[in-house]
């Protein structure tokens, strides 16, 4: 099943809570990297007045369930320091599960698709450049849903990289 996930930061040292974060998940068994996106620079969307965060997108194959990929990406977030102090508020890391195969689920603990990844251009573009063929399941090609949207707000930053698991 093919699994994609969405890493941010906006506080700290930004770029190392992504690496440490994709490092992260391909830590434990049970996920196989595929491809990580280019680092963008990205205004921050909703919540309070805060800082520009680095967002970029990791895909992998896995046959975990979704729960399960859902409290990684918890306990990882939970390892670099993140505090749950205010709904979309600034935060050292934000780990957030995008799609999991063609699961289409309405549980409000765990809904797939992220409910807003289709209007979000900072996850939107990273995603299209590591799979240009990318699709959203149940909402059609990323390339479609980004023909709508506004790409101001998301800069690449080609001075940054994330490196492939080791
Ligand atoms: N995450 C949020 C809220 N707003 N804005 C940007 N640019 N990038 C994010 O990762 C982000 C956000 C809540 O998770
Ligand atoms: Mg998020
Ligand atoms: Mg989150």
């Amino acid at each position: 099943m093919r699994v994609v996930l969405s890493l941010g930061s906006n506080l700290g040292r930004r770029i190392d809570y992504l690496q440490g974060a994709l490092d992260a998940l391909f830590d434990a068994p049970g996920l196989t990297f595929v491809a990580v996106s280019p680092v963008y620079e990205t205004d921050p969307v909703g919540g309070p007045e805060q800082d520009a965060f680095l967002n970029a997108v990791v895909i992998a194959e896995s046959m975990l369930a979704p729960r399960v990929l859902l409290d990684r990406a918890h306990d990882i977030e939970k390892a670099f320091g993140r505090e749950r102090l205010e709904r979309w508020g600034p935060r050292t890391l934000d780990v957030d599960l995008i799609m999991a195969g063609d699961v289409v689920s309405g549980d409000p603990e765990l809904t797939l698709p992220h409910p807003r990844a289709h209007e979000r251009a900072f996850v939107l573009i990273p995603w299209a450049q590591a799979d240009p063929a990318a699709d959203l399941p149940g909402l059609g090609p990323v390339s479609a849903l980004l023909a709508g949207l506004d790409h101001s707000g998301v800069r690449l930053r080609a001075d940054l990289c994330l490196e492939p698991p080791a």
